[in-house]
């Protein structure tokens, strides 16, 4: 099987990307996904990332696959890659700014804007306990600074859905968290009965987070689009970040 592909980054988030617009379900299984993403074995990427027609009003639908073969809901990082992709794929000279694209979030909306940037409508994150999901409070209730124990110690977390699930521990310094032992521990702590996305943030200033992220499916990357936004929100609901926050978080800035 012949398939074409291309690869892009964010912040060095790293994609496969397919043009899936002939075809309504996705050109790979899951287990191919996997053996794309190897970064020794394959072409090595946090995802794989389907471009296809849309379904329900919007101008395309995108599918991602994590580097385990699971599927996410979202990928803040990646549907930036994607209008890019789409603007190089449909020859968009800039006349064409915005393209509403349907997730299993929802339909998000990202733009091509000055510079060669892009920018992305995220919608709005959910924070009730049932909608994360989360077991580390009632379903109706908010996570915000609830102490989780795990691998000896107490940690305080904040949870945010963005779509797609996300826990935000605030720590003194970003650089003491061995990542590698502590994310698949967040990743897998039974709280969490669909894994999650953590992110650890240290507060340089109420508008300057630096973060390092353990995803969900991907491992340790170099930045989560979909994780920055959800550390902005928990830092304002925890009283750690102004709103704004100008200063935005540090993907490009901060390596792993
Ligand atoms: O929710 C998940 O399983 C994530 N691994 C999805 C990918 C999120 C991403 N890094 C982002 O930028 O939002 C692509």
């Amino acid at each position: 099987m012949k398939i074409e592909f291309v690869k892009y980054q964010g912040l060095g988030n790293d994609f496969v990307l397919i043009d899936n617009r002939h075809s309504l379900e996705p050109l790979l299984t899951p287990t191919q996904a996997i053996r794309l993403c190897d970064r020794h074995f394959g072409i090595g990427a946090d995802g794989v990332i389907f471009l296809l027609p849309a379904r329900e009003g919007g101008d395309y639908a995108m599918r991602i696959f994590n580097a385990d073969g699971s599927e996410p809901q979202m990928c803040g990082n990646g549907i930036r890659c994607l209008a890019q992709f789409i603007a190089q794929l449909t020859q968009n000279n800039g006349s064409k700014r915005a393209y509403p694209i349907e997730t299993l979030a929802g339909i998000m909306t990202p733009s091509l804007i000055a510079g060669g940037q892009v920018r992305v409508d995220m919608g709005e994150p959910r924070l009730l306990a049932g909608e994360i999901p989360t077991t580390l409070a009632a379903a109706t209730e908010k996570v915000v600074a609830r102490s989780l124990s795990l691998a000896g110690q107490v940690w305080p977390v904040t949870c945010v859905s963005m779509g797609n699930p996300h826990c935000v521990v605030f720590v003194e310094a970003v650089t003491a968290i061995a990542l590698a032992q502590i994310g698949p521990a967040f990743e897998q702590h039974p709280a969490f009965p669909e894994r999650v996305n953590t992110e650890f943030i240290e507060v340089v200033q109420p508008d300057y987070l630096k973060m390092r992220v353990w995803e969900r499916g991907a491992g340790a990357t170099l930045a989560c689009g979909t994780g920055a936004c959800a550390s902005v929100v928990a830092g304002v609901l925890a009283g750690k970040c102004d709103r704004p926050l100008y200063g935005g978080v540090a993907g490009g800035l901060f390596r792993n």
